[in-house]
């Protein structure tokens, strides 16, 4: 009976172990706030924006803009900006596109997008977001080959009903993460793993 919790504990272990390099080739999502800049131009004085759909423009958090939910957003009017971070890593430059803007709606709304290596401080510019998709750019597109730790959202516009680019979400690829173990090793620690569950199950089923 004893030896229950020490198969657990090892199966709980190499499942942990395994899970590291099946995170490659995903995204990661811009999760933390660096900068925000209101201009005053949009409707309301304070951050606005809302849910799609749903109501709109009331006062929202920044939070909007990073919590990866895809229907709640904050308004960009013309010359505001918001600088976001990713607290998991880094996006770099991989196959195909690697940066993913969101913006709601269906008014014809964009905004400049910027990236930055150096969490904010210096930016290079990237290209032009567009409205009701997700726009998606290729660092490769600028021959940018820099890791990516910041990304700078700026309105052009006041457009739509809630003025300005609305954003939903930034996210890109994944490049915090990549793991030179070898996929045969994952393969044996997926084995072994299996291995343990079975061996675990089989004792408590005895038990
Ligand atoms: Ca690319
Ligand atoms: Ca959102």
């Amino acid at each position: 009976m004893k030896k229950l919790p020490l198969l657990s504990l090892a199966a709980a272990g190499i499942l942990s172990l395994a899970s590291v390099p099946q995170a490659m080739a995903s995204t990661i999502l811009a999760d933390t706030v660096i900068d925000f800049y209101n201009s005053g131009a949009g409707s309301m004085s304070g951050v606005y924006g809302g849910t799609f759909p749903g109501s709109f423009p009331v006062p929202v958090p920044l939070s909007y803009a990073t919590d990866g939910n895809a229907t709640t957003f904050v308004s960009l009017p013309t010359g505001s900006y918001i600088t976001l971070g990713f607290s998991t890593g880094f996006v770099f430059d991989g196959a195909g596109l690697d940066l993913f803007v969101s913006e709601l709606g269906g008014a014809t709304e964009t905004a400049s997008v910027y990236i930055s290596s150096d969490f904010g401080s210096t930016f290079t510019f990237l290209g032009t977001a567009t409205t009701a998709t997700v726009s998606g750019f290729d660092f490769a597109s600028i021959g940018y080959t820099g890791y990516v730790n910041a990304v700078k959202i700026l309105g052009l516009d006041a457009s739509g009903g809630s003025p300005g680019f609305d954003l939903a979400y930034v996210e890109g690829l994944e490049g915090s993460v990549v793991s030179s173990v070898p996929d045969s090793m994952v393969t044996l620690w997926a084995l072994g793993s299996m291995f343990i569950a079975f061996a675990v199950s089989k004792s408590r089923r005895k038990a």
